[in-house]
């Protein structure tokens, strides 16, 4: 592991998202100083690192910043001085993308070109995480999924990140950039945004649990997904920028479940026990003890292109970084049920 007396300073693109409010609080525990930059929105939202306990840090700075924006990048690096960047700003959502693929485009593909050439141009020497994503193997081309697994995107958004991947490769090989590539499978947190499936199930079972809610739509129960935990992955991503050399590194479980069975999950931490009744369209998950329907499908939730089944194999990782994932599922998904009936019954919930 490099590093030495070095003064570290880290740029950290995103901070307001999941993995970027879990990273500063493990960079800002290394003693590092940290910028982390936010949009300009008409409501900004700091709730993570607040949850987090760092918002007012000394050694945090929250720095205005789009990704899109090219002299933007370079000033930021110049104004910061940043040994280490982590690029996790995106518009990480994969459905909207569908919806929005050319700002996906630009924001998640292009927006990592540009902190790329503001590297290039203001300190080549600056070392480059990008945040790659197991969406690049898309259908999967071999089962477990590993860095040499052919490419097979399904979404806008994974099309726009195999973009990106591809070309801190090429900054790598072309002019030398310490450019390394994550390929993070699922993470999830209390942290998550309630868009994605996970954190959708855990606040409104927990909501349904205290009575606030009836009823809880979802699309396809069937895909298959790779469930690690966000605060052990942020930690994979700073021992790959302590590396000797730039790589890229997969980070997984190895175990991968149904959206189904972390619906069921879910409810086993409050005490329900679901019953699964029906298919496809008209599957439902009904409560045993009170006999109501609290799951339904709801076709609105499905995508044009859908990734069926990731389960990746972090070898490599383990084997290099001396990374391995600790929690499990059960104790994932508990951890972020009780934190949703936490927040819920304070009247509060992000
Ligand atoms: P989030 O969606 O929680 O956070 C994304 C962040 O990007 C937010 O801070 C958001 O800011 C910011 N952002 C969006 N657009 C721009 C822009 N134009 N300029 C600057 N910042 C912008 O994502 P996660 O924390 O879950 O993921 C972090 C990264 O890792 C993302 O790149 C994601 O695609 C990738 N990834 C995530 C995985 C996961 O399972 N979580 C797995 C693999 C990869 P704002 O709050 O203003 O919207
Ligand atoms: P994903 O995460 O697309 O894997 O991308 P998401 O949680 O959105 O979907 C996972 C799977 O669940 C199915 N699904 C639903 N998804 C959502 N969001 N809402 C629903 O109601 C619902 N019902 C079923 C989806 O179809 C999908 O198969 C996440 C993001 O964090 C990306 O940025 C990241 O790159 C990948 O993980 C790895």
């Amino acid at each position: 592991m490099g590093g030495g007396h070095r003064m570290k300073i880290a740029v950290i693109t995103g901070i307001t998202g999941q993995d970027g409010a879990y990273l500063a609080q493990l960079l800002l525990e290394k003693g590092y100083t940290i910028y982390g930059t936010y949009r300009r929105t008409s409501s900004v939202n700091f709730w993570r690192i607040e949850e987090l306990g760092i918002d007012r840090h000394p050694n945090l700075h929250l720095v205005e910043y789009d990704l899109t924006d090219l002299s933007a990048s370079i000033r930021l690096l110049q104004r910061t001085e940043a040994t280490e960047v982590y690029n996790l700003a995106a518009q990480s959502f994969v459905g909207v993308s569908f919806e929005q693929p050319l700002t996906t485009a630009e924001i998640t593909g292009l927006g990592a070109v540009n902190l790329l050439e503001a590297i290039r141009i203001v300190n080549p020497k600056v070392r480059f995480y990008q945040a790659s994503t197991s969406e690049m193997f898309g259908k999967v081309q071999a089962i477990p999924q590993i860095e040499t697994t052919p490419f097979y995107p399904r979404s806008p958004y994974g099309v726009a990140k195999l973009y990106a991947h591809w070309m801190t490769i090429n900054y790598r090989e072309s002019y030398g950039i310490f450019g390394t590539s994550g390929i993070l499978f699922n993470h999830e947190s209390p942290l998550r945004g309630r868009e994605f499936v996970t954190r959708k199930i855990t606040d409104a079972i927990a909501k349904i649990k205290l009575g606030k809610q009836d009823v809880l739509e979802l699309g396809n129960m069937d895909a298959k997904r790779d469930w690690g935990f966000a605060k052990e992955y942020v930690e994979g991503m700073w021992r790959m920028l302590q590396a000797d050399e730039p790589d890229t590194f997969v980070l997984a479980t190895n175990r991968t479940e149904t959206v189904r069975d972390f619906v069921s999950l879910a409810c086993k931490a409050v005490d329900i026990d679901l019953d699964w009744k029906g298919e496809g369209e008209r599957e439902q998950g009904i409560d045993s003890a009170t006999g109501k329907v609290i799951v339904a499908v709801n076709p609105k939730f499905y995508r044009p292109a859908e990734v069926e089944l990731l389960i990746g194999n972090p070898a490599k990782a383990r084997e290099k970084l001396g990374w391995e994932p600790k929690t499990s599922l059960e104790e994932l998904c508990r951890m972020m049920v009780e934190a949703d009936l936490r927040r819920n019954e304070q009247g509060f919930s992000f």
